[in-house]
């Protein structure tokens, strides 16, 4: 029973996997820190990044880091980066407005230096 429940695990991973790929075409993976403190924090950065078979950004609440999946012909880091900035969350290179920011809830409020 063990091992089935093994082989039922991978091919889940597998399929899973899979998903993604069949999504994006043209699939270029990268990692990058955003500033941010909660769920809430995720819920927001994935909304903005994200874009229906283009791109797909999953952010880490405790490190702090989103890896983010695109479509290399059709958008790039940076055009992802600028939308969670409009949306309040700060990155090295793209950071939001003191209005973006100021418009975060309360708890959302990250540390800036
Ligand atoms: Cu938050």
């Amino acid at each position: 029973m063990k091992s089935i429940k093994k082989v039922l695990m991978a091919i889940i991973v597998l399929l899973s996997g899979v998903a993604v790929q069949a999504q994006i075409k043209n699939a270029k993976t990268e990692t990058v820190k955003i500033y941010g403190n909660c769920g809430m924090c995720k819920k927001t950065i994935e909304k903005a990044g994200n874009l229906k078979d283009v791109a797909e950004v999953n952010w880490n609440k405790e490190t702090k880091i989103a890896t983010i999946t695109y479509n290399v012909e059709k958008t790039n880091q940076e055009e992802i980066l600028k939308r969670i900035a409009a949306a309040g969350y700060d990155s090295k290179k793209n950071k939001a407005s003191a209005a973006a920011y100021n418009a975060l809830p309360g708890c959302c409020q990250y540390d800036r230096n």
